[in-house]
């Protein structure tokens, strides 16, 4: 499939409910977001569906797109979703019939009916730029949300996965008139005074191995619990790591209730990181990948360690 080919099986549909992933970020938030809107001004029903784990920071822009309780959607559709499993629980019902997947992680599972897949962009707010561009005017509406992604999933383009399209799309969101400079403030320069806590906590706790090239962070349940943190607090802690001097692998374990740890990795160019999170069953970016594994926090980082030095050969 090609974007005139996905922007004409969108032209077809109606009744449209947008899936979104579990623990979700900037980009699978503001990409469905920006999608239900322009179906909507096309006239169609467009709704996203519910996400359980979503955090203030990303609630005002799904909120206005949530599905009413007991709606019954005729086609399902799904934004920045890699695979089924990262599907949140509420979205069971709906895992099998999924007519549209639309994606830019490179470990895409082709869990839908159609699948269009683009791993060499940024965010998948890029790709659904260049569909809305098929489908309707690129308003206020649609450009803010669609900002959210592409920033989020660039650490505000400056990740090394910022091409020079990514530049070309945001200019091209700015031009419509936004407040990015409130989204930037609000998303890049502001951290409450709790996740600040944690950072040092990580940052004096951190754990240094292959001649101190792989750094592992960790933030366990106690110390979000004694800190009191919100989901928000949490979020994006995982890019830490990755600002250690000297370093080229940064690890992040987080530990999750039900004796599972989510792991988190980035890397520099020696190491890819969908390598590592592979052996581990996960998936990701080259330089951003991660995977959720039973266990403790101890056999985690022994597991992720043994994978980084498989993938390195060290
Ligand atoms: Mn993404």
């Amino acid at each position: 499939m090609n974007i005139k080919q996905v922007a004409a099986r969108l032209r077809e549909m109606d009744g449209i409910l947008i899936l979104t992933h579990v623990r979700p970020d900037g980009d699978t938030i503001g990409s469905a977001a920006a999608l239900c809107q322009a179906l909507r001004q096309l006239g169609k029903e467009a709704y996203l569906l519910y996400n359980p784990e979503i955090t203030a920071t990303y609630l005002p822009y799904a909120e206005p797109y949530w599905a009413p309780e007991g709606w019954q959607p005729k086609t399902v559709i799904s934004t920045d979703v890699a695979v089924a499993d990262l599907l949140p629980e509420n979205a069971a019902p709906y895992r099998d019939h999924i007519a549209l997947a639309i994606d830019h992680h490179p470990s895409h599972g082709y869990f839908a009916a159609e699948s269009y897949v683009d791993a060499s962009a940024a965010a998948c707010g890029e790709i659904i730029c260049a569909i809305i561009r098929e489908l309707t005017d690129i308003t206020p509406a649609i450009a803010l949300p669609l900002y959210v992604a592409i920033s989020t999933d660039t650490g505000c383009f400056v990740y090394s996965n910022t091409t020079a399209n990514t530049h070309r799309v945001a200019a091209e969101l700015m031009g419509c008139g936004i407040d990015v400079s409130g989204v930037n403030k609000a998303l890049f320069r502001t951290k409450s005074k709790v996740r600040l806590a944690m950072e040092a906590h990580m940052a004096a706790n951190m754990e240094l191995y292959d001649n101190d090239r792989v750094v592992v962070m960790q933030i366990p349940q106690a110390l979000c619990e004694e800190m009191g943190a919100t989901m928000a607090d949490i979020e994006e802690l995982s890019s830490l790591a990755a600002l250690v001097e000297g370093t080229d692998c940064a690890i992040t374990l987080r530990e999750l209730s039900g004796d599972k740890v989510k792991i988190s990795v980035r890397t520099g160019a020696r190491v890819n990181a969908t390598e590592v999170c592979r052996l581990v069953g996960g998936g990701g970016h080259r330089a951003a990948a991660g995977a959720t594994v039973s266990g403790t926090m101890e056999e985690a980082k022994q597991a992720i360690l043994a994978a980084v030095a498989k993938v390195t050969g060290v």
